[in-house]
């Protein structure tokens, strides 16, 4: 794509659509010229408080209308699929919101919809652009401790998500599918893909529906055994919240990312410390700012992608394979047995 100013549309101007313009107005080479949601108290706040004259509340009007170059799609997940269609019917490049779909068979539909019309889709998944989990990832890359052969990726916390995200206390699905998705899609993009899962889960937790512990032991395609463990029933000394913390061993030595963005990286030459917090960025607040500055990442990401033509980390088809682990880590708690990944992706 030839631009120099991508335009784009941005539907479901909720709560956190609110970080994802503020990123837009960040991010170099594309900004939003339109905005829809089916609130109109909602369009009005968000399109007052970004300047954003073209609002409809109504998404097929908006496509219908056209003038832009993508869309992003920032609504609950009931609406992923229909909106992604729409926007693969326009022939519109689409970014939408984590989790991809209700069910793995309306992500694969997804996903098959955008090749059929030749357009790129990237989910909004956004914790592996998050500074300290960049950091872990080079790290790896350039060798520090050799092989990784055990990983654990621990994400612990007594933080209110419900004050914020009332709907995340009304699903019979929760940490997994809203929390998890992310720490899954961490593990891969550090440890490779999964062939194999086993996961347990509770409710601690009783004016919500589902559960708010997850624990998911995996087995990578290279060898490497992880543990994904999540939790929104912790309480701790110094609550974590939003931060992801991470232990590696390798065969030349061991990494952790612990609480208060510290890297400890120990092997042959020593122990070396370092500081990889996240930047606070002009419009964030703390402890949000972790993942404020990946939203404003992945969308520079986006921007970069399209004019490049070239596939984004998170696309439709790299996403199905952290979803299907959410899927897996359901099957698994709910059967008591292990889930083998290959097959549900066949
Ligand atoms: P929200 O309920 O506050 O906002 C969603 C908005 O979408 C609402 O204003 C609603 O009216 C609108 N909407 C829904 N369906 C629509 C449709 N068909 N057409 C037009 N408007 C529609 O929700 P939220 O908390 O902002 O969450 C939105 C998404 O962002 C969720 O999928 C959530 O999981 C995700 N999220 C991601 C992160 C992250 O770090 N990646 C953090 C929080 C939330
Ligand atoms: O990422 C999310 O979807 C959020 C939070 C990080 C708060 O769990 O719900």
């Amino acid at each position: 794509m030839d631009m120099a100013e991508l335009n784009g549309a941005l539907i479901g101007c909720g709560f956190f659509a609110v970080n994802q313009m503020h990123g837009w107005k960040d991010v170099d080479g594309a900004g939003i010229v339109a905005i829809c949601d089916r609130d109109p108290e909602r369009l009005k706040v968000v399109g007052n408080q970004f300047g954003i004259a073209r609002r409809y509340t109504d998404a097929a009007q908006m496509f219908a209308d056209g003038g832009f170059d993508f869309v992003d799609i920032a609504t609950t997940v009931q609406s992923h699929r229909a909106l992604v269609e729409m926007a693969a019917a326009h022939k519109i490049p689409a970014i939408c919101q984590k989790p991809f779909a209700p069910t793995l068979d309306d992500a694969k539909a997804m996903v098959k919809a955008c090749r059929d019309a030749g357009i790129p889709l990237m989910i909004h998944e956004n914790f592996r652009w998050q500074t300290p989990i960049q950091a872990v990832r080079k790290a790896l890359e350039a060798g520090a401790i050799g092989t990784p052969f055990w990983g654990r990726f621990s994400f612990r916390s007594g933080f209110d998500v419900f004050a914020a995200q009332p709907y995340l206390a009304e699903g019979s699905r929760f940490i997994i599918e809203d929390l998890g998705i992310h720490t899954l899609d961490i593990a891969r993009f550090i440890l490779g893909d999964v062939t194999s899962l086993t996961a347990r889960t509770k409710r601690v937790n009783p004016d919500i529906k589902g559960e708010d512990v997850a624990t998911i032991l995996m087995d990578h395609e290279n060898g490497a055994t992880s543990i994904v463990d999540v939790s929104y029933a912790t309480k701790q000394a110094v609550e974590p919240f939003p931060e992801t913390l991470i232990e590696l061993d390798g065969s030349a030595g061991s990494l952790r990312l612990s609480q208060g963005y510290r890297l400890t990286i120990t092997n042959a030459s020593g122990i070396d410390v370092t500081d990889v917090s996240p930047r606070l960025l002009s419009w964030a607040s703390r402890p949000w700012h972790n993942i404020q500055e990946s939203v404003f990442a992945i969308q520079q990401h986006w921007a970069d992608s399209l004019k490049a033509g070239v596939e984004t980390s998170t696309s439709g088809a790299d996403n199905l394979k952290t979803f299907a682990l959410v899927e897996a880590a359901y099957a698994s708690a709910a059967s008591g047995q292990p889930v083998d990944i290959g097959g549900l992706l066949r």
